[in-house]
């Protein structure tokens, strides 16, 4: 039996992890398949998804919808069933409950809602023995999705029954994709209102540390790979086995380096010592707002002082790029709520004048979610079933606007200054007095001066900017000392801010085109 596991991602540098377990799973638990694993982008054609998937046809097709790339993946469905109507197919994946039933009639043979690795050895036994798989709690008609949506289904707790895809030799992308992607564990100790981690998990369940340690072992030392990206939600949820895990890292490492998601407010200096030794390149925090009562009714808090000693202490004691993330679209968080976030960000900096990257993003109400059983009657989203807050009590749609303009103009900076970003924005804000997030505007307005511009600002999917390569021809045509004529119009002529903005531009200008090395 031939089978096919397709994934629409973001961009061409990350692939699904998911669809390579399951494939691990299924060589490992149903004798006689052969699995095919596909990944293309939210930016390649219907088309040529289309004729790549069926340069190989297959017995069964598996999509995984995530990230709001269901309309690309029901399009798809929708002409290979034409093409292939004898196949069986499955969806599944964290969007998959944000299908309509409707949509998916005459498409769709099950679908899988949460962890799906034993939902496809199951529907593949049945399969290979010629029977309809029995009842299972996460496998579903599609008419039936709508009772699933909500539900937290089949977790184990425990995941070594999980293969390595690293380990069988499953995966074998290295080539294709310069970041390897690990769990260590799923699930969050958090239950943010507005989260949907991955398969809307209610406990943590993880791999032992003996596969942890072999699995590392393995693309540390053998394969030698270039960066690790863990997804776990909170690298640093445990102190000792946060330790532990640098430790191995550190005495293991042959030159990788490593990107991962952690609780500023939780590091300690140690920690964040070992943690610039073990070479992370990057780790991303979440801060989201700054506005307590915001905070409270997402199931979350902050202590603002902690987190700016610690990230002063990140910026300071390593050479990691701190990446902190505002979310817009909260329930309660006004615009200047995010505003004041963003701003905030703009306020940190190590003595050694070393700022963090912003992350900014809206929020997409998932139909998983606690925030949309609360508040889905209030809100104003961008989609049919669940989608990105266009208004709510506390937010206009032009308030949105403007939320997109600050958005457009931190990615045209990081488009444009990739290396340097955060230290224009120190300069721009130190001499002009702005906040980060006036800055930030004035650069979506200063694009839109040209039609050029403006026409790029309006056509073009800037989310992924990095994965476009005609958006990044595009950036990489603009004459960088448009910066300098930015700062004159936001503030009196000052020679230094010129001499600081000339050097980054000389800085910009000599690294070279590494689309790797952008923030
Ligand atoms: C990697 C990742 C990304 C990558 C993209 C990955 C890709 N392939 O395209 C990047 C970094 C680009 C990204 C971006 C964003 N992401 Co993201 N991302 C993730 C992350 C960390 C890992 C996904 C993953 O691979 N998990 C591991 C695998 C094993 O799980 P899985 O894919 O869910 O697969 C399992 C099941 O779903 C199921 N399954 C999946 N497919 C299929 C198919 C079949 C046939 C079957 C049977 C089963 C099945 O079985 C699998 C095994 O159990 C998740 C968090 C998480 N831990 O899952 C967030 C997450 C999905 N992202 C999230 C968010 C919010 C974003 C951003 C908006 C954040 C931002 N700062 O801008 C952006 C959006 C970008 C955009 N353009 O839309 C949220 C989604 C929330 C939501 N939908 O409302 C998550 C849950 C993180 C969170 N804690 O909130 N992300
Ligand atoms: S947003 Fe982050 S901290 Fe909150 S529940 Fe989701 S993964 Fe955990």
């Amino acid at each position: 039996m031939k089978v096919t596991l397709i994934s629409i991602n973001c961009n061409d540098r990350h692939y699904s992890l998911g669809s390579y377990t399951l494939a691990a799973m299924a060589l490992r638990n149903v004798p006689g398949v052969e699995v095919r694993v596909c990944n293309y982008t939210v930016l390649q054609t219907d088309r040529h998804i289309l004729f790549d998937v069926l340069a190989r046809p297959a017995d069964v097709y598996g999509l995984s919808v995530h990230h709001g790339h269901g309309g690309k993946g029901l399009a798809l469905l929708r002409d290979l069933k034409r093409m292939q109507p004898r196949a069986t197919i499955l969806v599944g994946g964290i969007d998959a409950i944000t299908l309509q039933p409707e949509d998916l009639a005459g498409l769709a043979d099950f679908c899988v809602v949460g962890e799906g690795e034993w939902a496809l050895v199951h529907v593949l036994r049945a399969l290979a023995a010629g029977t309809a798989p029995a009842p299972l709690d996460n496998l579903v008609r599609p008419e039936d999705l709508g009772l699933a949506s909500g539900v937290r289904l089949a977790q184990h707790d425990t995941l070594d029954d999980v293969p390595s895809p690293y380990l069988d030799g499953v995966f074998d992308a290295y080539d294709r994709y310069r970041t390897v992607f690990l769990e260590t564990y799923r699930g969050c100790v958090w239950n943010c209102t507005f989260c949907y981690e991955g398969r809307g998990r209610r406990r943590v369940g993880g791999y032992s540390m003996d596969r942890v340690y072999e699995e590392l072992g393995y693309l540390l030392e053998t394969r030698r790979v270039r960066q690790i990206e863990f997804y776990d939600t909170i690298f640093n949820v445990d102190p000792d086995r946060t330790r532990a895990l640098l430790e191995f890292l550190i005495r293991k490492n042959h030159g990788t380096s490593f990107i991962g998601e952690f609780m500023l407010e939780w590091l300690d200096d140690e920690t964040i010592d070992l943690l610039g030794r073990a070479n992370f390149a990057m780790i991303e925090v979440g801060l989201q707002s700054v506005n307590e009562e915001t905070l409270r009714r997402s199931g979350r808090k902050v202590d603002l002082d902690r987190f700016r000693k610690n990230a002063e202490a990140v910026l300071e004691r390593t050479r990691t790029n701190l990446c902190i993330d505002a979310m817009y679209g909260l329930e309660h968080d006004s615009f200047e709520d995010f505003r004041a976030t963003v701003d905030y960000i703009g306020t940190l900096a190590g003595r050694n004048g070393r700022r963090p990257t912003p992350i900014l993003f809206v929020t997409n109400v998932h139909p998983g979610t606690r925030f949309f059983e609360k508040r889905a009657d209030d809100l104003t989203l961008a989609g049919g079933n669940g989608g990105t807050v266009l208004a709510s009590p506390s937010l206009t749609l032009s308030d949105t606007q403007r939320f997109y303009e600050v958005f457009y103009g931190h990615l045209f900076l990081r488009g444009t200054f990739p290396r340097t970003m955060n230290e224009l924005t120190g300069v721009l804000q130190q001499y002009t007095s702005r906040g980060l997030s006036q800055v930030y505007e004035a650069l979506a307005a200063f694009l839109r001066l040209t039609p050029e511009g403006r026409m790029v600002l309006e056509q073009s999917d800037w989310t992924e900017f990095r994965s476009s390569p005609l958006l990044r021809f595009f950036l990489s045509t603009i004459d960088k000392r448009y910066a300098l004529e930015l700062a004159e119009r936001l503030g009196p002529r000052a020679p230094e801010a010129v001499a600081a903005i000339e050097a980054l531009i000389a800085r910009e200008e000599t690294a070279g085109a590494d689309r790797h090395s952008y923030p």
